[in-house]
């Protein structure tokens, strides 16, 4: 079967992505999607319907990105968008309490029965910046403790590397942080008890908190092991600590009460993201009623926004969260997720390449290595270089994908079983031909 040649037009968007340089720092709103991992002009999205985007020179893609996650119903799904036209022909913003946002707290309590009590804000970074501020003023401890390769958005506390030793205070991974503040970050590696256990011996009446991905989604995808989420709560029990889920990309992602309920672990906060806003800038942080009432005004633990709560995103949330609550929505998308998985790791078995794939649900990312990767470190060991030439290969063919190999793939509910196909045929031509 002879490749389809593939002709990519490309003009207008490096003649955006040039004159976004010139007044965006890198021409993007977020460094990831400057493809500085995988090289080339990023397409510029013109819009976008179902599981699919076009870019600013017309050229259609299947897309596996879904907005980092959030889009788990597809772009522009009827339902939302109608409710965010609603919403917005009434007002974009009040800076005052409004119904929708009861209704849509309450769902969020409904669907994570750990959140009895929630605060809305508009990213994730400031709902992790507000639990943690929370955690430390319940413990009236400083240090936190975070995974190495998770991610936890860009506040100061979460910008930090691991130190010298497994339980040693971070050094800070961005400038701009202060050395003092990275201090107070222990960084630990993912899945390994043995530190982790280290580090609550020799340091456990100082941690105010353990944050933590309950499946990395920010190294590719790397599970939990079995039994570890167990042994955070265990620990972090014993020592009097926080224990924080960072369920901003799990939380209706790996099941309708994310991977608390999936798993079964019970944190004491949770952060929330991407999916609860449907596609709008929401997210949110919440838990243990009385750990949510230590936030201002109800407590001392000050912690405020402009657009907290926002109208439009709201209806968007809710719109979202009632879609979620259908019946086998869940099914459908772990099947087709499944049979993604399946079919590019044979096309690359087929073509003598080792790949790994790691998946929950319908998260899920593929390493160019050939063994099982179970941490960041086993992430960074996969072959970078080879993901780019796929990656470089798959946007030819009409396939949108996350412009690193840190990052996962997620499947919608606007993805069919032919975009599955079309995904995989196109797989094995870029493996034979790379
Ligand atoms: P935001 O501040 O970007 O809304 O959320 C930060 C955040 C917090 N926690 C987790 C587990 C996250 O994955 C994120 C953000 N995710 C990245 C992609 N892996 C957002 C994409 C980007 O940074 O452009």
């Amino acid at each position: 079967m002879e490749d389809r040649v593939v002709v990519r037009r490309v003009g207008a968007s490096e003649a955006l992505f040039a004159k976004a340089k010139a007044v965006i720092p890198g021409g993007v709103n977020s460094p990831v999607r400057a493809y500085r991992a995988v090289g080339g002009v990023p397409p510029f999205v013109a819009e976008a319907c179902g599981a699919e985007v076009v870019d600013a020179d017309g050229n259609r893609y299947v897309d596996y990105v879904m907005s980092w996650g959030a889009l788990i119903a597809g772009h522009a799904e009827p339902s939302v968008v109608a409710a965010v036209q609603a919403a917005a022909a009434r007002g974009t913003s009040f800076g005052a309490p409004t119904a929708g946002e009861v209704e849509l707290a309450a769902a969020i309590t409904r669907a994570f029965p750990a959140v009895e009590r929630v605060r809305l804000v508009s990213s994730g970074t400031e709902a992790v910046m507000s639990a943690l501020r929370v955690a430390r003023a319940a413990t009236k401890r400083d240090v936190v403790v975070k995974f190495d390769g998770h991610y936890h958005g860009h506040s100061d506390a979460m910008l930090v590397n691991a130190g010298s030793g497994l339980a040693t205070f971070g050094v800070p991974s961005s400038p701009g942080v202060p050395a003092a503040l990275a201090a107070l970050t222990v960084t630990l590696p993912f899945n390994n008890r043995d530190a982790l256990g280290a580090a609550f011996r020799e340091r456990g009446r100082e941690i105010a908190a353990v944050i933590v991905e309950p499946v990395m989604g920010n190294m590719g995808v790397v599970p939990a092991e079995p039994g570890f989420l167990e042994a955070v709560r265990d620990e972090t029990a014993r020592a009097g600590a926080i224990l924080i889920f960072d369920e901003v990309i799990t939380g209706m992602r790996v099941g309708p009460g994310g991977a608390q309920t999936r798993f079964g672990v019970r944190p004491d906060l949770s952060c929330l993201g991407k999916i609860i806003g449907g596609g709008l800038p929401l997210a949110a942080f919440g838990g243990r009623a009385d750990l949510m009432g230590l936030v201002a005004p109800e407590g001392p633990v000050y912690q405020a926004g402009t657009l907290s709560g926002n109208p439009v995103a709201v209806a968007a949330g809710i719109a979202m969260m009632k879609l979620l609550e259908r019946n086998g929505v869940y099914d459908d998308l772990d099947r087709r997720a499944a049979t993604l998985c399946a079919g590019v790791l044979d096309a690359a078995r087929n073509a003598g390449i080792p790949l790994v794939a790691n998946r929950v649900g319908s998260m899920f990312s593929f390493f160019f290595t050939g063994g099982a990767v179970r941490s960041a470190a086993d992430a960074r060991r996969a072959d970078a270089a080879r993901f780019a030439r796929f990656h470089a290969g798959m946007l030819e063919r009409g396939f949108w994908l996350a412009p690193s190999a840190f990052e996962a793939w997620f499947l919608s509910l606007a993805h069919t079983d032919e975009h599955v196909a079309r995904t995989v045929t196109a797989a094995n031509e870029v493996f034979r031909s790379s």
